[in-house]
């Protein structure tokens, strides 16, 4: 099972990189489904803290691609924020290994790096309030348009075909063939449902929308809230920002922030696409991306269907795989995840003339 690796050597780890003051303590941190994180302490009186990552090798095929976008992405963020209010809390920054370089690999060939930790911030799982939504959405929209001037060459594609919905899709007509964890019977109704409404899968792919650098994983708790003001302070988790379509990143968010319930939620009644969050996530992401095309603008109101449809197919995916994808804490966690996904699906669905109504209001 995917699972939280708690038997790292830490404080030998944390010895590998440039840490101010002696190593205090270190913590499993965070909620993150796929890399190993831990939060560092050094020092005596005056203590810094730093968060310690192993890359989850089983997602990343191509770790130096990962840190070379990581790298080239947050030195583009850093040049272009330089000189304004707390820009230093900004831009995830990584802190070199004892050798410069900016990852550590261990003698069992893990990739592991270091960040400073973003003091005075919060990353929220489920949605509170609709201004979170505003704040995160706002932020998200700040990054792709702070990436939109980044020099050449195009990003790497640290996991080809993320976002290409019909290759998820036919991942999971694979794992149900294969039905390698002997569970399909488990998920009937769920593979059934994710054959009904296969067409879906094209809808971004079809219109023909320009590339961007896009972030890819733009889900609630991979940006960090400012505890006083309540603002996005930091963009985090850029191991998947390579070139996509802005509308990925726009229904990651629309399907992680709208909705009230988390995302394991057992009771399906509490899942649903929230409007009042819905509309202050509209009005944080365009008042930060101010370059959307109009065609791009059209297909805001289904970008969230696609891109919680095709999680939904990936924690089935997983779930059939006997999960080894996504860290679990249970036996039918990921079926769960895709429950949610799949309801949470049919909600926005529902409510998608709303939605475009409240576009065109733009
Ligand atoms: P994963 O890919 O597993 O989701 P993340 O990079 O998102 O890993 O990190 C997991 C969690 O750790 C985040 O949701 C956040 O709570 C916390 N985190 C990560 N980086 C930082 C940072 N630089 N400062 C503060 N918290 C962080
Ligand atoms: C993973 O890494 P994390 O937990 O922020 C996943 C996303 C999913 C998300 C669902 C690299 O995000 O694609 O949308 O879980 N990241 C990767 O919670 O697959
Ligand atoms: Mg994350």
């Amino acid at each position: 099972m995917a699972k939280m690796n708690f038997t790292h050597d830490v404080r030998a780890l944390a010895g590998r990189f440039q840490l101010a003051g002696e190593f205090l303590q270190a913590e499993p941190f965070g909620r993150g489904h796929i890399n190993d994180t831990y939060r560092v302490t050094t020092g005596h009186g005056l203590r810094t803290r730093y968060i310690l990552q192993r890359l989850n090798p089983a997602v990343f095929p191509n770790p130096a691609a990962v840190m070379a976008n990581i790298q080239r992405v947050s030195a583009h963020l850093s040049r272009k924020i330089a000189g304004e209010p707390d820009a230093a809390r900004r831009v995830l920054r990584l802190v070199p290994a004892l050798d410069e370089s900016p990852y550590h690999r261990d003698a069992a060939g893990n990739w592991w790096r270091v960040y400073y930790y973003i003091e005075r911030t919060r990353a929220v799982d489920v949605v509170e309030t609709p201004a979170q939504a505003f704040a995160a959405a706002q932020a998200f929209g700040q990054f792709q348009k702070l990436l939109a001037d980044l020099p050449a060459p195009r990003l790497q594609a640290t996991i080809p075909d993320f976002h290409h919905t019909p290759k998820r899709w036919a991942a999971l007509e694979r794992a149900v063939t294969a039905d390698a964890a002997n569970r399909a019977l488990k998920a009937r109704a769920e593979i059934q449902f994710a054959l009904q409404n296969q067409p879906l899968c094209r809808v971004l792919l079809d219109a023909h929308l320009p590339e961007r650098a896009t972030h890819n994983d733009t889900k609630l708790n991979n940006v960090l809230l400012d505890d006083a003001t309540g603002e996005g302070v930091c963009v985090i988790d850029l191991d998947t920002v390579m070139p996509g379509l802005a509308l990925y990143d726009f229904g990651d968010m629309v399907r992680s922030m709208t909705n009230p319930a988390p995302e394991a939620e057992r009771d399906l009644a509490k899942v649903e696409m929230q409007f009042p969050v819905f509309e202050a996530l509209l009005r944080g992401y365009l008042a930060a991306a101010d370059f959307l095309t109009p065609a791009e603008m059209n297909l805001l109101p289904v970008a969230g269907q696609l891109i919680t449809f095709e999680l939904g197919l990936r924690f089935l995916t997983d779930f059939l795989s006997g999960d080894i994808y996504f860290k679990v804490q249970r036996e039918g966690e990921n079926l769960d995840r895709c429950r949610t996904q799949f309801k949470l699906f049919e909600s926005i669905r529902r409510q998608e003339p709303a939605m475009s109504r409240l576009v065109a209001s733009f």
